[in-house]
């Protein structure tokens, strides 16, 4: 039997000003097998996205939408979905962004490999099979320079570290201390990434084509990119203590 998920997923979706996309999205999502439900989290957005998503959440139950009273960043978008979805009981937490820049309906893909037993599942543009399109060059620069970064300071496994298109097992949430997580923008990818490792989880990933947004706008900004670098370093020299004391204990026990 092939693994089932169904009414046990949600797939958190934030929000800042996606009003040409999110009405679409939210359809294709509903329209996928296995009663896969949607929570939007939207920061206020200025183009009324929130009102869409409150039209949609009252014509069908499985939309969730939850308000922020402003822009207050992804990874804390993040973090208020997973608290929601926790609540609601669901077993699989997925997240992607609202622009298409993640098919719909590669939802599947992450879902079906998390229920054959991975942790954390991500969307991939850098395994074999994976793809960028329509990506400047200094957008492709920077987030191959990221991950390359985050592989060489901090030892993270995942190829593509910066995805926000991921599905994490309740496990994991309910594992990891989401209030220890520092970054409440994109670096949050990262730093759950790292946290993710560490902790032993299961980590996969399945190819996907990451295709640049057509409508809207992004909000990556130069400062998230600054405060990645931060989040590898911050990171790096809060590791180094700990990783000494597992190594001096190891040796204590060994006997050497
Ligand atoms: N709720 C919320 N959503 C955000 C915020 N910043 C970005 N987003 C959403 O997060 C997703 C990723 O942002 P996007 O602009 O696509 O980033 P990019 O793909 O790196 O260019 C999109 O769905 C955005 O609308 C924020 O501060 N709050
Ligand atoms: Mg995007």
């Amino acid at each position: 039997m092939s693994p089932d998920w169904t009414g046990q997923a949600l797939v958190i979706v934030p929000t800042y000003n996606e009003k040409e996309n999110l009405a679409k999205l939210v359809t294709r999502l509903r329209a996928l097998p296995g009663d896969v439900h949607v929570l939007v989290v939207d920061d206020n957005s200025p183009d009324g996205t929130g009102d869409i998503a409150d039209s949609m959440a009252k014509a069908d139950p499985g939309v969730h939408v939850l308000h922020r009273s402003g822009k207050l960043g992804l990874g804390t978008a993040y973090k208020s979905g997973f608290g929601y979805g926790l609540a609601q009981e669901f077993h699989y937490l997925c997240t992607m962004d609202a622009d298409f820049s993640h098919s719909p309906e590669s939802v599947l893909d992450l879902l079906g490999k998390a229920a054959s037993g991975y942790d954390l599942v991500v969307g991939s543009r850098y395994v074999a099979g994976g793809a960028v399109m329509g990506s400047t060059p200094v957008r492709k620069f920077v987030s191959y320079g990221a991950n390359w970064l985050a592989h060489i300071v901090l030892g993270v496994a995942v190829r593509d570290c910066t995805a926000g298109f991921r599905c994490y097992r309740r496990r994991v949430l309910e594992t990891i201390n989401l209030d220890a997580i520092f970054s409440s923008g994109y670096s949050f990818l990262i730093e759950m990434a790292f946290h993710c490792q560490r902790a032993g989880f299961r980590i996969g990933e399945v190819p996907i084509t990451f295709v640049n947004r057509t409508e809207g706008a992004s909000k990556i900004s130069k400062n998230e990119i600054y405060k990645a670098f931060y989040t590898l370093v911050r990171l790096r020299t809060q590791a180094l203590p700990w990783e000494w004391a597992v190594r001096k204990v190891r040796r204590l026990v060994a006997g050497d």
